[in-house]
């Protein structure tokens, strides 16, 4: 059975997590339900979550070696070269209103690297390329009063932050391909963030504001005590069981 801490971020929404756990130990207590029906239960409160999951449970489910399509949404709008607009707004001398095609005629960047969700998961050397977040924020000009940004999800919901500094690495991607082609919805496509040093949560999904702000803005889950800081190894002790 799922042992997860009710707010646990990478399993499910907060309130939706709340009642998986609630009906794991209401389920566990009566003692009749096989996992099958357990399972119905759980998919039945829970409803779909993310196109991959139509129960709802993939994760729940512990899976080695592959990715799980997390959102604490139910999932996002879809958007193409047609509507998406990446928004770089804020602290910057020039805003900037990106379209997908304005991303794909800049310099593209690749890293091989290492996917870790803080709850252990991890892909081995995934291939990521886009956009160095370093260069759209100097075609914007950061002003100098500017010491971190924030990202936002057109999800309505997730949000994501680094401190400057972090962000100008040359790691940190806005990325238009994983895997093997353009990031899919599912994997918040067209346009996600990646941060190749820190734990999976600090790679936004479905990425389209990216604004200068003169302190951290706390994400979604750092909102919800997580590190803001999510180095792999170093944030909330957690990645010691890679098969999460
Ligand atoms: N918009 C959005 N981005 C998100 C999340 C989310 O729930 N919503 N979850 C984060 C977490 S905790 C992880 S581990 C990764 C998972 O990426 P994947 O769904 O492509 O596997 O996305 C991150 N970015
Ligand atoms: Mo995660």
């Amino acid at each position: 059975m799922p042992a997860d801490k009710p707010s646990d971020p990478d399993r499910l929404g907060a309130p939706v997590g709340r009642r998986v756990v609630v009906g794991l130990l209401v389920a566990g207590a009566a003692g009749v339900l096989g996992g099958t029906s357990i399972q119905k239960g759980l998919s039945a409160v829970l409803g779909p979550i993310g196109n991959h999951d139509p129960t709802g449970l993939v994760g729940l489910l512990p899976v080695g070696n592959t990715f799980r399509f997390y959102s604490v949404t139910r999932g996002a709008p879809k958007r193409d070269a047609s509507d998406y607009r990446l928004d770089i707004t804020g602290l910057v001398d020039k805003p900037r209103s990106h379209t997908l095609g304005d991303l794909r005629a800049k310099s593209q960047t690749t890293l091989v690297r290492d996917f870790q969700c803080v709850t252990g998961w991890r892909v081995p050397e995934v291939r990521w390329s886009g956009v160095r977040l370093s260069d759209l924020l100097d075609e914007a000009g950061v002003s100098s009063a500017a010491t971190a940004v924030r990202f936002t999800s057109f999800d309505g919901t997730y949000s994501e932050s680094l401190t400057l500094e972090q962000a100008r690495r040359d790691d940190v991607l806005v990325a238009l391909e994983m895997i093997d082609g353009p990031v899919t919805h599912d994997h918040g496509g067209p346009v996600r963030l990646y941060v190749a040093p820190m734990y999976g949560y600090k790679s936004i999904k479905w990425l389209s504001g990216i604004e200068l702000t003169g302190e951290v803005v706390p994400g979604y889950w750092e909102r919800r005590g997580y590190s803001i800081d999510g180095w792999v190894g170093e944030s909330n002790g957690r990645d010691d069981d890679p098969t999460g």
